[in-house]
């Protein structure tokens, strides 16, 4: 099908969401160098422009004065034939030096079994680390250097992978992590030092996991490869985000700047749904945003049917809490989508229901501190639940589908449970510290019912708002 057939088809596609972010059609995944440059938001993100399954990764970009509402620009990296990213242009990150913005990435050309660093069953690739710099204010034009600079891993290291560059700046050099790790032993992030961005220096491990004791091909199936770093500070307090087996775990810790070593303290899992593969970036102001990839749950064969594939989470503004916690709440701009305000109350033994006219809905349902209730949120499809969420205070546990976890400890930043319905995604935000993002296919709006109940002795608040769309025909510009 031509692009403008699939994108006709693309815009009346009620599984697709209409307040998150997506390419405008085909496939997209990890967000990439994010920055606010010249007073507007920029946002990159690992796309194919080829069909709507990974593969030939090509750098798209999008462009936002609020982080809701975007413009989609034209694709900012793409492969350079037989050069070092001919088969692909992976994730990483931009940081402003002289003046200039300019983007770390990974690139993959194909490579003897010798010197490929990725050895995954299905591809023998070799990863270098590529720089390009941006060539006008509005990151349209960027031009890569010819060579890498940092053309191989650490010598005598023979990584499961080794991409996803991370710089940081710390006392007047550049710093880098990068996604790495080793078979028997775990995944890992390497540590590196600059000047100047070009010439670096392998320092040592800033962190590494365990060995998993499980041999898959894929070594990030089994954690002995970490994807997608983020290091970065809020306030005085570090962190550490990495991807691994389909799952991202958040990480604050100790970093003794002298020898440059990360101690973990407190770790847990950031998402416990479809979300990985996240990157934050500083906003004006001092907030830490974090843009995440939503990805399918359905078959292939699906999504490459629909069109596109892949969208990219709310912007999550995180902070952390006085023992260390990660916490995140959906960013404040959101609310300029709401529309008319709705303030209900669900008692015990008499479930709220309402019928959706539309898939675009904001729900907070305040919980108390140590209300002894159970609350359940549904969405049914003619009469069947297609999607559940229970909030057990009393059981202390959390429940979505076959997800379960404990409930997080008590007091929570936010005494609430936060939730985005958008098509065929439902991100949900527990007590400002758990994240549950969802994908539930062939929900119809006129069809769709909300139902709420409540177990305990109290009857639970409830505000609603139907949400705005970001664009008038879900191609997201
Ligand atoms: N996606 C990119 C890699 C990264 C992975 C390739 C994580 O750079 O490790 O599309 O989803």
């Amino acid at each position: 099908m031509g692009p403008e057939a699939d994108l006709a088809r693309i815009a009346h596609d009620p599984d697709r969401p209409e307040f998150h972010f997506l390419a405008p059609h085909n496939w997209m995944n990890d967000p990439n160098g994010p920055i606010f440059w010249k007073g507007e938001y920029h946002l990159f993100y690992q796309m194919n422009p080829h069909a709507a399954v990974w593969g030939d990764m090509h750098w798209g970009h999008a462009v936002s004065a609020d982080m809701v509402h975007w413009r989609h620009l034209p694709i900012a990296l793409a492969p350079t034939p037989h050069g070092h990213d001919s088969e692909g242009c992976f994730t990483g990150s931009t940081v402003v030096s002289g003046g200039r913005p300019t983007i770390i990435y990974t690139g993959v050309q194909n490579a003897p079994a010798e010197q490929a660093t990725i050895r995954d069953g299905a591809n023998k690739l070799r990863e270098t680390q590529l720089l390009a710099v941006a060539e006008d204010d509005s990151l349209l034009r960027w031009k890569k250097e010819a060579e890498p600079v940092i053309a191989a891993p650490p010598p005598g290291m023979n990584v499961t992978g080794f991409r996803d560059p991370c710089p940081w700046r710390e006392a007047g050099a550049w710093y880098l992590g990068i996604g790495s790790g080793e078979r028997g032993k775990g995944g890992c992030v390497l540590l590196y030092r600059s000047e100047d961005l070009r010439h670096w220096e392998y320092l040592h491990r800033l962190a590494e996991g365990e060995p998993s004791g499980r041999a898959e091909t894929n070594p990030v199936e089994s954690g002995e490869m970490w994807e997608c770093p983020d290091v970065f500070t809020i306030g005085k307090k570090h962190c550490l985000l990495y991807s691994t087996e389909g799952k991202v775990i958040w990480t604050t810790g100790d970093y003794d700047d002298q020898a440059h070593r990360y101690t973990v303290m407190r770790s847990g899992i950031l998402d416990h749904g479809s979300y990985y593969a996240p990157k934050s970036f500083l906003a004006p102001g001092g907030r830490r945003i974090l843009w995440g990839w939503i990805t399918e749950s359905r078959p292939d064969a699906e999504f490459s049917r629909a069109g596109w594939a892949g969208a990219t989470s709310l912007p999550r503004v995180l902070s952390i809490g006085a023992e260390g916690q990660l916490e995140m709440r959906p960013a404040v701009e959101l609310e300029t989508l709401r529309g008319a305000a709705d303030q209900i109350s669900v008692k015990p033994g008499a479930p709220f229901r309402r019928n959706l006219d539309s898939l675009r809905q904001e729900l907070t349902l305040h919980i108390p501190p140590l209300r002894r209730s159970a609350v359940t949120t549904r969405l049914r499809m003619n009469g069947s639940a297609k999607w559940e969420l229970t909030v057990d205070v009393p059981g202390n546990t959390v429940r979505c589908g076959q997800i379960e976890f404990a409930l997080p400890g008590q007091p929570w930043p936010r005494p609430e449970l936060r939730i985005f319905l958008d098509g065929s995604i439902v991100e949900a935000f527990l007590g400002g510290r758990e994240a549950i993002t969802s994908r539930v296919y062939g929900l119809r709006p006129g069809q769709c019912e909300l139902e709420i109940e409540v177990a305990g002795d109290r009857a639970i608040t409830i505000d609603l708002w139907p949400l705005n769309p970001i664009s008038q025909d879900r191609l997201t510009s």
